[in-house]
């Protein structure tokens, strides 16, 4: 690089540490890819350690790599990074043993980490100190680069680095429910990324960062539509649209994926049914599945929900949803494609508990589904929930492999303000224990296919992304993205650990820093739980848009779509009753996990109500009556935000202004919405409870019918 271009490059770097330093804030457009310059305590170490990086960009994933490298390193380090053929003493060299002659000379235990692993090694190249990050494949390095930065970026030492990571998990992927409008269906961060009226001439830089953002998480799929889904996806016009939006993620190891609107042949392709036992039919979406293929060769299948919520499906024509499952994966099969059933279904017509539903439709098909469906199951049987217990379909289905189903935006649990870590939600359910095959069976080794030896293994994740220019709406959301893709790569992991790992990456290395943030988010998940739906309390929220509290919702087209459906408060109590005296949703688990359920003494309060009609007066295990409790916990929420708001306070001098100032505004708007939660649940709940407010809380503000009265017509996510 000549002089000029140097000094211009240092003035660029110094107006950029300038605009970024505390004072004067960030956007939080970089997400947790910042590479700002290491504290002191490193920074010598670092520089002394990593002076060059070997050059190796013989593909588009290994320059993209490559690209990585010299961002980061040259942000993390603060001074030019320079590259070079050969290495010297503080190289980071790179590869598979394909593409450098260095790797392949050194023995590294390769074969362990698989096609997308890597390994991260200090060694001597020509007798001078070296880092290595090797792997089999290209995106295997890509990972590794990524891991490397997030090493330097957490500030660890890494003098004798030894490390070796493959994925527990093959297909890691993100659900946009995008609409070709641009709307997207429970967003909370602007609008679709995908700008489908420009596509495929604009190619928006950002879809470049998106891809770099999920590869550093190691997230390798992203369905790009709604499950609502629209035919017109699947048209000429708009399949060269995604194929431009595929040759951008290509680099970065994504591949797309489409949902199918079941009755796509009628509605594009001219066919009077979508029977899928029916040849024409089956011969459509062939030759439209050949088509995608053309347009796009690495298209990873379809993502389908059927027979739910009003969406055409096979029950349609009297078939079963292995029928339709079977003809989309015969018509992909060819290519290597996949298709993702979702066990998302509830009947239009069935009265049911509808917590049992989705069991009692999928386990007889057991086994009759090709292999290379997957049947995409939510983490609960209702609907994301702030709580839910596990599903019992994971507990049930051992010759078909089952993907899980989390959602990353927050429909149900405060929308993009409201600051709720998914880390131990997440992770609550990954560890739940389904007995299936005795003790330790739990969901994570389900899904990860080491219990039931499944093919095929997938975590998927419903989006939090949007055209937002912090991406997710709000700062603290994009850790819910982080720890999706850090679990779907690893679903044994701590949540808190990659809770530290995100925040010092996002905000500050400070331990006085991280150790807060940490606490105040491995606790918001607690809270919104307590505020809006505790002791195994669920769906209270508003009808249509689900923002704000909605316990009185009844009547409609729909007894399971209303609040009184789940809570069934009466003079004498509350829950509803799910073991063999109610609706024996209990018996679809393993015995062990039904016992406890299924158990008034045994069953944890926190699904209490999920599980039980509890009079008012009943004894809990703290000693209080059951409504004193639920005043109590409804409080205990609220006081949690309340200190959420006094411990991000405290953070001041530890982050930007910008986003310093975002958060505490977030966080008041969330307290505000925390006590309206509590009121009104408190208010309605008294009118069933006849109780008084006990000694030491407050009364609700405001009387019922003002609660009642609220209405929020245009509220984000409505449809
Ligand atoms: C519910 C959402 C609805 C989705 C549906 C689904 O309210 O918008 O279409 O799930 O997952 O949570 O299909």
């Amino acid at each position: 690089m000549c002089y000029a271009n140097r000094l211009f490059r240092r003035i660029v770097l110094l107006c950029c540490a300038l605009l970024a330093g505390p004072a004067f804030g960030e956007d939080g457009y970089e997400l947790w890819l910042r590479y700002r310059q290491a504290s002191p305590n490193v920074l010598q170490q670092y520089r002394s350690a990593v002076t060059h990086i070997v050059t190796n960009a013989a593909s588009p994933t290994l320059a993209a790599a490559q690209r990585e490298l010299e961002r980061g390193l040259t942000g993390i380090l603060g001074i030019d990074i320079p590259l070079r053929e050969a290495p010297a003493a503080g190289a980071v060299v790179f590869g598979t043993p394909e593409s450098s002659a260095i790797i392949a000379a050194l023995e590294l235990p390769l074969q362990e980490v698989g096609q997308e692993g890597y390994v991260l090694r200090s060694v001597a190249v020509h007798g001078r100190p070296a880092h290595v990050i090797a792997a089999n494949s290209d995106i295997g390095v890509l990972y590794g680069v990524f891991h490397f930065l997030r090493l330097l970026q957490t500030e660890h030492s890494f003098e004798a680095l030894d490390v070796a990571s493959a994925p527990r998990i093959q297909i890691r992927i993100l659900n946009h429910w995008d609409n070709l409008d641009r709307t997207v269906e429970r967003g909370y961060a602007g609008q679709s990324l995908w700008d489908w009226h420009k596509l495929p001439d604009y190619l928006d830089p950002r879809y470049t960062d998106y891809a770099r953002a999920n590869a550093s998480l190691g997230i390798n799929g992203t369905v790009l539509t709604n499950v609502n889904a629209n035919a017109i996806a699947l048209t000429p016009m708009y399949l060269e649209k995604a194929a431009a939006l595929a040759d951008v993620f290509r680099p970065y190891g994504i591949r797309v994926y489409l949902t199918a609107r079941f009755s796509a042949p009628i509605e594009i392709g001219g066919l009077d049914t979508a029977d899928p036992l029916d040849p024409e039919v089956r011969r459509w979406w062939k030759q439209k599945t050949e088509e995608i293929y053309r347009y796009i060769p690495d298209f990873g299948g379809y993502l389908v929900k059927a027979n739910s919520e009003g969406q055409p499906g096979p029950q349609d024509y009297g078939r079963s949803h292995a029928d339709g499952a079977n003809m989309l994966a015969e018509a992909v099969a060819p290519y290597g494609g996949i298709v993702m059933w979702r066990a998302f279904v509830y009947s239009d017509e069935e009265p049911e508990d509808r917590a049992k539903q989705a069991y009692n439709e999928f386990v007889p098909y057991d086994g009759k589904f090709h292999e290379n469906v997957l049947v995409q199951v939510k983490n609960g049987p209702i609907d994301f929930q702030p709580r839910e217990p596990f599903h019992p379909l994971f507990g049930a289905m051992p010759k078909t492999p089952l993907m899980m189903e989390f959602q990353i935006t927050k429909e149900y649990l405060g929308f993009a303000t409201h600051l709720v870590y998914l880390g131990p939600l997440f992770e609550e359910v990954l560890d739940a224990d389904t007995y299936v095959k005795g003790k330790g069976s739990t969901v994570a080794k389900v899904i990860d296919g080491s219990l039931h030896g499944y093919a095929r293994t997938g975590m998927a994740g419903v989006a939090n992304i949007g055209t937002d220019r912090n991406w997710t709406g709000s700062h603290f959301d994009q850790a819910n993205w982080y720890v999706f893709g850090r679990l779907a790569w690893d679903p044994y992991a701590s949540t808190r650990d990659i809770a530290a790992e995100w925040a010092r990456m996002t905000f500050s290395n400070d331990e006085r820093f991280v150790a807060t943030v940490v606490d105040m988010m491995m606790k918001s998940r607690e809270a919104v739980v307590d505020y809006m739906t505790p002791l195994g309390l669920h769906h209270l929220m508003a009808r249509g848009h689900h923002y704000g509290p909605g316990p009185w919702v009844e009547g409609g087209p729909r007894a399971d779509w209303t609040s009184v459906y789940y809570h069934r408060a009466t003079k004498e109590g509350i829950g509803f009753d799910r073991t063999a005296t109610g609706s024996n949703a209990v018996a679809q688990y393993a015995p062990e996990v039904a016992k406890i359920f299924g158990n008034l003494k045994r069953v944890p309060d926190e699904y209490l109500l999920w599980f039980h009609h509890v009079p008012w007066d009943y004894k809990m295990k703290s000693g209080r009556t059951l409504w004193d409790e639920l005043v109590h916990a409804y409080t205990r929420g609220v006081e949690t935000v309340k200190e959420m708001r006094r411990t991000w306070d405290g953070l001041k001098d530890f982050v930007d202004a910008e986003r310093h100032a975002q958060v505490a505004a977030f966080l008041a708007i969330q307290e505000k919405e925390a006590k309206w939660w509590r009121d009104a649940c408190i208010a309605y709940f008294q009118t069933f409870s006849g109780r008084p407010i006990p000694e030491g809380y407050d009364p609700p503000e405001h009387s019922l019918e003002y609660y009642k009265s609220l209405e929020f017509p245009y509220a984000p996510g409505h449809h």
